[in-house]
């Protein structure tokens, strides 16, 4: 399984570092997104490195995206925000930071515009971990 050791979100996926996780299974893992754009901003990524969508075996898009939507629907049950945003950003100019591909989860408010890099939208830790187990239960509930 190819991993890339500079890359922050293979050392999540390897529990090299440190994250509130949502969902794992053989292909991918979900995570909160620090800082949080939004309460219940999730990033889901896959399990090897690849950079952008441009690399992605085709064979890894429907996992990836099965466990978006799945995501998607116990956060918008558990969050119930007005709308959700589901968002995948491919190179610099796209606005992507960080070059592992990763779907973003996005709870929308009305009127209120989000910035996914926000550092107003730092939270602890431990609030990050309760959060990311409301998600993983309402997601198990989900089927
Ligand atoms: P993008 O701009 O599409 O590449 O989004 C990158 C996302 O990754 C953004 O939501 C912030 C999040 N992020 C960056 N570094 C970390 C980290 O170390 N841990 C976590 N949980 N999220 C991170």
């Amino acid at each position: 399984m190819s991993a890339s050791p500079d890359c922050i979100f293979c050392r999540i996926v390897a529990r090299a570092a440190p994250a509130s996780l949502v969902y794992q299974d053989a292909h991918v893992v979900a995570f909160l997104a620090v800082p949080q754009a939004a309460r219940g901003h999730v990033l889901i990524v896959p399990r090897e490195h690849y950079a952008t969508c441009f690399e992605l075996p085709p064979e890894l898009a429907a996992p990836l995206f099965g466990t978006t939507l799945r995501i998607a629907r116990a956060v918008h049950r558990l969050c119930q925000p007005d709308g959700m945003t589901l968002a995948q950003n491919n190179g610099r100019a796209a606005g992507q930071s960080v070059f592992h591909v990763h779907i973003h989860v996005l709870p929308r408010t009305e009127g209120v515009r989000v910035n996914l890099h926000d550092p107003k939208g730092r939270s602890g830790r431990g609030e990050l971990d309760r959060l990311a187990g409301e998600i993983s239960a309402a997601l198990e509930q989900e089927g």
